[in-house]
């Protein structure tokens, strides 16, 4: 962890990942490690009223002195339609688990996400880590309202796309950029600022062995307990279920890339773009490894480090410490 003051935004479309990285995420704020100076919301996962709900549920878990601040923003893409239904997260976002637990009151601050982000990157110019977990439409947003946003941040870390495994939403695409490819574009097209892209072959590379995950869910923990009830039927899946090599953990990669560097490994930088048109591959990311970057059609790109791995054990004892604090 930098010894620094690190103030982060979360941008976040909170599903059962999503809600384990904020986990980790949270415990890093209590503990005065980072500032969180406050949690945007996306559509993405579920409709962005959920994802409000789950932001609120996965804090109440840390009885913070003072409320991380909550600002619920878009509710669809840019330019398209809304393309999910209730699948793997459970019409809820958080496996189906949010009826078994305490009623909360579902309140979020009056200002929408974009402004929050432009109001907050000019109150701390280039200080501020920006991370986004799911669809980066807000931040487009943010873009289109202060074109100077991107170099008012310090960095961007950002889940979405692949280099080269299947897509988890068609055969080239990722789910978070699949939504809105021309958010991502206005994100690779405008900004300058340190941009740090976890791909989701990362994502996959990041399982819990479920020893460790029965060793946290039975812990006696509240943390454990809420992790159990989020993860209960995901642990049934054809794929990610008990069967697999153990649970995939996703968007924590991108808290672990952005508040503990030292655990990640990084590419070089690549020129990337996003593929807008393509019949079958709208919403790739066009990553270019082979050095040949100026070609005509290669337009609206600019360089971004990919994380390619991390140190998994040190991951995972991580979140055993986070349960446990
Ligand atoms: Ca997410």
């Amino acid at each position: 962890m930098a010894k620094q003051s690190n103030y982060v935004i979360i941008d976040t479309d909170c599903g059962i990942d999503d809600a384990l990285a904020l986990m980790v995420a949270f415990d890093c704020h209590k503990r005065r490690l980072i500032e969180i100076l406050g949690i945007t919301c996306v559509y993405g996962n579920v409709m962005v009223d959920k994802v409000v709900r789950n932001v609120l549920l996965t804090q109440r878990l840390f009885n913070l002195k003072k409320d991380i601040k909550v600002y619920k923003g878009c509710g669809n893409p840019l330019m398209t339609k809304l393309g999910f239904e209730d699948g793997f997260m459970g019409a809820d976002g958080l496996g189906n688990s949010t009826e078994t637990m305490a009623p909360i009151d579902v309140k979020h601050e009056s200002e929408d996400a974009a402004h929050a982000l432009v109001r907050l990157a000019k109150q701390y110019p280039k200080q501020i880590k920006l991370l986004t977990l799911g669809p980066v439409t807000n931040i487009a947003l943010a873009h289109h309202i202060d074109p100077q946003f991107f170099d008012n941040l310090g960095q961007v870390v950002s889940m979405g796309g692949l280099l080269d495994t299947m897509g988890n939403v068609g055969p080239t695409t990722e789910f978070n950029y699949f939504n809105d490819p021309e958010a991502v574009q206005v994100l690779l097209a405008n900004s300058q600022c340190p941009l740090i892209i976890v791909p989701w072959d990362t994502c996959l590379k990041l399982r819990m062995p479920w020893n460790i995950f029965d060793e946290i869910i039975n812990s006696g923990k509240d943390r454990g307990h809420f992790i159990h009830k989020i993860y209960e039927n995901q642990t049934h899946h054809k794929v990610f279920g008990r069967s697999s090599d153990g649970v995939v953990l996703c968007d924590i990669t991108v808290v672990i890339a952005a508040l503990f560097p030292e655990l990640v490994s990084l590419s070089s930088d690549y020129p990337v773009a996003i593929e807008l048109t393509g019949h079958l591959t709208r919403g790739q990311l066009v990553v270019d490894r082979t050095g040949r970057t100026q070609r005509k059609r290669f337009t609206g790109h600019r360089n971004a480090q990919f994380m390619t791995d991390m140190n998994v054990p040190h991951v995972i004892e991580l979140l055993k410490q986070m349960v446990h604090n």
